[in-house]
This record gives structure tokens, C-alpha cells and sequence, in this order.
């Protein structure tokens, strides 16, 4: 019988009070505190254990604590961690021939976190524009969406429109031209609007602005303007990518292979930090040595982490899971929505989802839900205030899926 107190414990009390005074106030976690984690669970403190809807964003794909992906962690991390790249070491060149097969590019530059493969992107677009296309020196732009979400850096928060991202943190880096999603037309006018364009950079759906698909034929749409244009197609899938959305990338959806692909999260299964950037030779080789690089940016246990989590989702076809499941829950949903007019709408792709509550941006009728799930044994977070993300570890069942749609319609119902 599940515990429904609806209070925390002294033990989770004390640690979170520990964070709130120690630690930086940016966040707002929701009040639990997790201990345990495997496959599709995780258990707080106190022993509850909850489905994990939100899977770390997306980085915990393959499950928590996957044996085969902390296996391969345990192993290398107690023969050789780290010995930077002023030395070669024995596991890069396997992991860069693996994950460039994987994903049929010529080349990979590793980084450690999303936001340093977008900053790595955007500094390889720059020059690919500047010494291949010809543009002007300190004259390249580069065309982004409205409402994106790209990391926290201080060039990426540059072209964010997100106010609490931005504010107090200027002067800003120059060089971005914004545009709409999911806006052909727009796209268009950007691309003609100058001779100075390098990229477009876009997320094929915007998880943060609350898991916003855009319509069929976009990404298709964009890449084949930007070919016309000699502008390089910038996905970023580091949320998107690695099988979530129920294709090994959300760009396969429309068969579109980008000229830059940046990837997080998920290539670690959420072990360890380890991002990619990946393009061809034309492209990558602007970069000479000495020009960019990183500490721990293809360090030996990253490239045995990610060898690991990319076998994982091809071994256990957690693309196709994640199709069929996502199918099944977003069925699920609209169903639950049908009888109780809070869900005023279901959206996502493969199990990259969100329901949007029927109540204003400001309202706390999301965060308040939430916590009731949290009360019945599933962990969901709030995003802008009244959509809830639903993205459960790829490895769910689809027992596991109804299982969960219960405590859902459950939970929602003590609010009507
Ligand atoms: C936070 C969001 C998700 C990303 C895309 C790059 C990055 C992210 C498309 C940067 C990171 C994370 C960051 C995390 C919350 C989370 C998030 F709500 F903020 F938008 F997933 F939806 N590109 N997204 O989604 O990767 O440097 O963090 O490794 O900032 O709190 P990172």
C-alpha cells in the first residue's frame, strides 16, 4: 500500500534544508529526496518508490543505474580516468569510430555538458563560415528560434528570449538573428536577408518551452532552405536525440541528416557527463589544434560510458519502444483529458510528452498537481508554469505505462 502523507520526513527535511542553506539558490526542486535509482524507479530516503517521469531530462533514457552502462564506468574508471588530450589514450578512437558509424557522420569533437557542445557548434559554424563560405571576418550569423533553449552560457543566453534567463547577466554576445518556430516563411526571409548567414541552429522540438512539436515537414522544409542557401542545419538533439522521441534522432522523423549534430544527455544514459558534435570532414576539419578543446571532453571513461549507452539502445530497440509506448500514453492522456477538462491538451513525440493544465501560466495548479503525483508514487515536473512533462525512462513497460495512467487520473481527480 503506497504511503500518501503528503509531508516529508525529518531525513528529507534536514537534507533539503542542508541544500537551502549550502547550496546556490538556483533552482526550485520538488520537495523529495532520492536516494536509489533503477530502470524506470527511484526511491527516496524513506524508502517510497516512484516512477521517474522526467528522467533526468531526458539523459536517463536507458534506465537508472543501467548495469551494462555503470559496468562499463566501473571498469574503466579503476584502469584510467582521465589523461586530457595532450595525450592519446586507448578507449577515444574506438568510442569516435563507434558513435560516427552510429550516426553517419565522418567526425566527432566530444565536450562534456549540452551547453559546451552548442557553444562548440556555433564556434565551428563561425569559422567553417569565415574560412569556407567566405564570409567576412566577425560578420557570420546565425538564425535561432524564439523561446529556444540551448544551455546557460553566457553566449547562449545571449539569443534566448527566456527574461529570467537573461536578465542582469548582459552584455551580451552579437551575431543572432531570432526568428519564430516551426516558420518556414520566416526562415526564408532570414536566409535572404543577408549574404552573412552560417547556420541555423534549432531544436527539432522544443522541450523547454513545453515540448512543442512543430508542424510535419518543418525540419525537412529548413534543411532543405539552408542546402540552398549554403547555411549549415544545426540540430540540437541533446534532448531530443538518442531514441526519445521514438526515432534514434527526432530529425529521422523527416529524414533529415543536419550538417552539425549536437548531442548530451542521453549518450551517457546519465552516468557521466558526455556530450558530441558531430559533422563531416568539410566542416570539422576547420578545427586545428591549439583552436579548441576541453579537460575532460573525451576523457577514457566518457568514451567507454557512451560506447556502453549507445549499444544499450540499439540492444534493447528502446526507439521503437519509445514509439509504441508513446503512442499508447498519449492515448492514454487524451483519454483522462476527455473525462476531466483540467488536461486542455497532449502533445509530444515517442515518450517525449507534455499536458498543458487548463489554468493560467502563473498559477500553481501544475506545481500542486505535481506533488500529488508525488503523493501517489510518480515524479513529473512543471515546466512555464502549467505544462507537466511526461518522459519516463525509455526502458518503461507497457504495464509499467497503465500502471502509471491510474495514478495519473488519479491524482488529477482530487482536483476537480
Ligand atoms: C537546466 C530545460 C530540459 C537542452 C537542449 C542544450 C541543453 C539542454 C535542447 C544544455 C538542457 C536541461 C538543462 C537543465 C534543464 C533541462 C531542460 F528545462 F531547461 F529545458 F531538458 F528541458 N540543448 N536542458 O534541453 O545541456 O548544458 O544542461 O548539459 O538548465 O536546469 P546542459
Amino acid at each position: 500500500m503506497t504511503q500518501i502523507t503528503g509531508e516529508l520526513s525529518s531525513k528529507s527535511e534536514n537534507l533539503i534544508e542542508k541544500e537551502n542553506k549550502y547550496g546556490a539558490h538556483n533552482y526550485h526542486p520538488l520537495p523529495v529526496v532520492l536516494e536509489k535509482g533503477e530502470g524506470v524507479f527511484v526511491w527516496d530516503v524513506d524508502g517510497k518508490k516512484y516512477f521517474d517521469f522526467l528522467s533526468a531530462y531526458s539523459a536517463v533514457n536507458q534506465g537508472h543505474c543501467h548495469p551494462k552502462i555503470v559496468g562499463a564506468m566501473v571498469e574503466q574508471a579503476q584502469k584510467l580516468t582521465l589523461t586530457s588530450r595532450a595525450f592519446y589514450n586507448d578507449q577515444l578512437g574506438v568510442y569516435e569510430e563507434y558513435v560516427t558509424n552510429y550516426f553517419g557522420f565522418e567526425k566527432v569533437l566530444p565536450m562534456n555538458t549540452g551547453a559546451e557542445a552548442v557553444e562548440t557548434a556555433l564556434k565551428l559554424c563561425r569559422k567553417w563560415a569565415y574560412e569556407v563560405k567566405g564570409i567576412p571576418e566577425n560578420q557570420a550569423q546565425i538564425i535561432v528560434c524564439e523561446n529556444n533553449f540551448h544551455g546557460r552560457t553566457t553566449t547562449i543566453i545571449s539569443f534566448s528570449n527566456d527574461q529570467s534567463a537573461r536578465q542582469s547577466f548582459g552584455p551580451f554576445t552579437e551575431g543572432f538573428i531570432k526568428i519564430p518556430y516551426d516558420d518556414t516563411e520566416a526562415l526564408e526571409k532570414a536566409l535572404n536577408s543577408s549574404n552573412n548567414i552560417a547556420g541555423f541552429l534549432v531544436e527539432p522540438i522544443q522541450g523547454e518551452a513545453g515540448v512543442y512539436v512543430p508542424s510535419e515537414g518543418f525540419l525537412a522544409k529548413a534543411k532543405a532552405l539552408c542546402k540552398a542557401r549554403n547555411v549549415l542545419f544545426i540540430a540540437d538533439e541533446v534532448q531530443t536525440g538518442i531514441a526519445r522521441t521514438g526515432k534514434l534522432l527526432a530529425v529521422h522523423h523527416e529524414n533529415v541528416q543536419p550538417d552539425i549534430l549536437i548531442l548530451g544527455k542521453a549518450i551517457s544514459g546519465g552516468v557521466y557527463p558526455v556530450s558530441a558534435v558531430l559533422a563531416n570532414n568539410n566542416i570539422m576539419n576547420v578545427i586545428k589544434p591549439g583552436q579548441h578543446g576541453s579537460t575532460f571532453g573525451g576523457n577514457p571513461v566518457a568514451a567507454a560510458v557512451a560506447v556502453a549507452a549507445l549499444e544499450v539502445v540499439r540492444e534493447e530497440n528502446l526507439s521503437e519502444n519509445a514509439e509504441r509506448l508513446g503512442i499508447m500514453l498519449r492515448k492514454g492522456l487524451n483519454e483522462i483529458a476527455e473525462r476531466n477538462p483540467l488536461i486542455s491538451l497532449v502533445r509530444g513525440k515517442g515518450l517525449l510528452n507534455a499536458i498543458v493544465i487548463n489554468s493560467s501560466e502563473d498559477s500553481d495548479l501544475a506545481w500542486d498537481i505535481c506533488l500529488r503525483f508525488r503523493d501517489y508514487g510518480l515524479l513529473a515536473k512543471p515546466t512555464h508554469g502549467n505544462k507537466i512533462r511526461f518522459a519516463p525512462p525509455l526502458v518503461i513497460t507497457e504495464e509499467q505505462i497503465q500502471e502509471c495512467l491510474v495514478i495519473i487520473e488519479k491524482a488529477l481527480s482530487d482536483f476537480r
